[in-house]
């Protein structure tokens, strides 16, 4: 049997977060984590940039319930390639909890699509950060796009904020809806209202198919996970941004746990007190709803919404 070993410096996600004081809406959706293997039913990928340490679809879901979610989408992660095996597996046990978001390469066929869909994927990632993808060329994303735009997927992108006046053209460009992950990765050390971040805020304006993540602040956070005058507010530079976005597009965006925080080697955050994190960011009961429950329902589970 194939062994893998952890990459070095890497960070197990946190094993007994807390219970969150903020009581998420009934039917909240964590719209962004990931399954890792177990590596001995599904390999992790030769092309992968880091071997992480297994997480299962039994922790996501028991984090689920912990947390107080109904549902979850679940993001292929790198270090799984383009087989979407484990993927599917979770999709299929979730019993209709779950939907996700699968890598596909160009020669993916049309009956693998189908499948895919069948189990609950609903759209695929095109990722644009080096350290975690080769580079595929901007013909072969947009060949992809243009498949699955039949299938009524969207495609969801991930890009550091650097990148983005170089890539806006390809995003503008593509045929389905668009969901951006981790609000672009803004440099949080810059003000909110500064040039970089209100390009990305014209992006979303100026583009109504665009959709966004305010996720990560423990990824994002320069100030980290510290109380501030004995109030619990951590990740708070990352405050102005999400409210930024929440405000501005409150029938756009979406939010998750990011769980098993892939690439940590700081600071693993502990999963309770990302939720408390969601209040500081969408500051009404009615901006909470759209952000855990409408805008996620509509997207994923049209049906149902
Ligand atoms: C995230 C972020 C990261 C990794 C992945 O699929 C992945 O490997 O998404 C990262 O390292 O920034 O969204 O989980």
């Amino acid at each position: 049997m194939q062994t893998f070993e952890k990459t070095p410096g890497w960070l197990d996600w946190y094993a007994n977060p807390s219970k969150p004081r903020f009581q998420v809406p009934q039917g909240a959706v964590d719209a962004h984590c990931h399954i890792f293997g177990p590596a001995e039913r599904f390999p992790y990928a030769p092309e992968r940039k880091y071997t992480p340490c297994d997480a299962s679809k039994e922790q996501l879901f028991a984090l689920r319930d912990h947390l107080g979610f109904a549902r979850n989408v679940i993001v292929q992660a790198t270090c799984h390639g383009a087989d979407n095996s484990a993927l599917v597996d979770a999709l299929v046990r979730s019993g209709g909890r779950a939907r996700g978001i699968a890598t596909v390469r160009r020669d993916v066929s049309d009956a693998a699509l189908e499948a895919l869909h069948d189990a609950g994927v609903r759209g695929v990632r095109f990722n644009f950060i080096k350290r975690l993808v080769d580079f595929t060329p901007r013909d072969e994303l947009m060949e992809i796009a243009g498949r699955i735009a039949g299938l009524g997927w969207h495609a969801v992108i991930y890009f550091e904020a650097a990148d983005l006046p170089e890539l806006e053209d390809f995003f503008t460009a593509l045929p389905t809806t668009v969901v951006v992950d981790h609000m672009g990765r803004p440099d949080v050390g810059k003000p909110a209202e500064a040039p970089e971040f209100s390009r990305f805020v014209a992006f979303m304006r100026d583009n109504p198919n665009v959709w966004c993540k305010v996720s990560c602040p423990e990824r994002l956070s320069l100030s980290g996970p510290a109380a501030l005058n004995g109030e619990q507010n951590p990740y708070r530079d990352v405050v102005p941004f999400a409210r930024r976005i929440v405000e501005g597009f409150p029938g756009r965006v979406l939010w998750g746990t990011d769980w098993p925080h892939p690439n940590l080697r700081d600071h693993m955050p502990d999963d309770g007190l990302l939720v408390d994190f969601i209040p500081h960011i969408a500051r009404t009961v009615e901006l909470q709803r759209k952000l855990l429950v409408d805008n996620p329902m509509r997207l994923y589970w049209p049906d149902e919404a």
